[in-house]
């Protein structure tokens, strides 16, 4: 019996944590953070780094900001822009790509339009694609009875780019943010695109202050369960690799989880961050395993039942029989 072997498509990739950023923290001192971070990375051979969402400022829907001028400094309004310009430089001048997390301030149509935004830069330096988040946790009023606030959808719309996946730097990759990491609906549309990577950073706050002010609490490990969970299945049931970063650690006195890791196709784990502060995890992702999940248990083509999927693409809540 012949054998025919699956060529190695090795790219070695490293999801870079960073620990908490203060309120008054500038950007050019998260940007010397990152660049630390993307140093170690060439240093350890990477040719992609995946930074945090939100990565160049605190997580700053935990607060009610009243003030525009004062939330629209949490923004940036191009990208690059000469704050971020040495992580594009340093892209260029060791052959890296990245992925960056950042709140996005655009004018379209008129109007000022805010998302949470994330970009993959090439190894040249140049930006190959963008993403805007499109599940929005959390609420749009100030509520009290919370210990802090999650205002994401006060501050950002939902994202109108779709979840694309682009050919680049050797393999088809994706990307999205946090919150969409807990939605099969995310993966599977990168799946059905063949995506080999899917990047996403994350702010994941340890404990949900809405169970907290109803007696309802959430144990921590809970949450980092969920993460965890939800990372190996998007990655299993799409044959896919997923690096997942996170913004982690007490950031103005709110408790983010770790927990960043690099899972495998098969949905194993193969490289989690030990800390809660600014660290690299790496490996060497051979993008041809994602091909046998591909062509067997999740060969989309011959297995999948869209007669029966309708309600997916046509129902947002639940409908129970009469
Ligand atoms: N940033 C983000 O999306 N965080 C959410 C917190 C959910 S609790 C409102 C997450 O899914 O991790």
């Amino acid at each position: 019996m012949s054998t025919k072997k699956i060529p190695p498509r090795v790219v070695t990739i490293g999801a870079a944590q960073l620990g908490p950023i203060a309120r008054a923290e500038s950007r050019e001192s998260c940007v010397d953070r990152m660049l630390a971070l993307l140093r170690q990375a060439h240093a350890k051979g990477c040719k992609l780094v995946v930074f945090p969402e939100l990565a160049l400022t605190s997580f700053f829907p935990r607060w009610l900001i009243e003030d525009e001028r004062e939330l629209d400094s949490f923004y940036e309004t191009a990208m690059p822009n000469p704050d971020v310009q040495p992580l594009f430089d340093a892209a260029r001048e060791w052959g890296i790509g990245f992925y960056l997390g950042y709140a996005e301030l655009a004018v379209e149509d008129g109007r000022k339009r805010r998302y949470n935004s994330s970009i993959l830069v090439d190894e040249a330096g140049k930006i190959v694609g963008k993403y805007r988040k499109i599940h929005l946790p959390g609420h749009k009023e100030f509520e009290g009875e919370r210990l802090f606030q999650h205002l994401e959808k006060r501050y950002f719309e939902p994202g109108d780019l779709g979840w694309p996946v682009w050919r680049t730097m050797g393999g088809l990759m994706g990307m999205c943010i946090c919150n969409d990491r807990r939605w099969p609906e995310t993966f599977r549309v990168m799946g059905l695109q063949g995506a080999e990577v899917v990047m996403l950073g994350y702010n994941t706050p340890a404990f949900n202050s809405w169970a907290a002010a109803h007696s309802a609490p959430e144990p921590e490990h809970l949450r980092q369960f969920h993460n965890h969970l939800v990372l190996q299945a998007g990655a299993y049931q799409n044959s896919t690799w997923v690096v997942a970063t996170a913004k982690a650690g007490i950031e103005e006195g709110c408790s983010l989880i770790g927990g960043t890791c690099i899972v495998a196709p098969t949905g194993e784990i193969v490289a989690l961050a030990r800390g809660v502060d600014d660290e690299l995890v790496t490996y060497d992702c051979d993008l041809s395993l994602c091909t046998y999940g591909k062509e067997t248990t999740f060969a989309f083509a011959k297995h999948r039942r869209i007669e029966h999927y309708g309600r997916i693409a046509t129902q947002v809540g639940v409908v129970e029989p009469e």
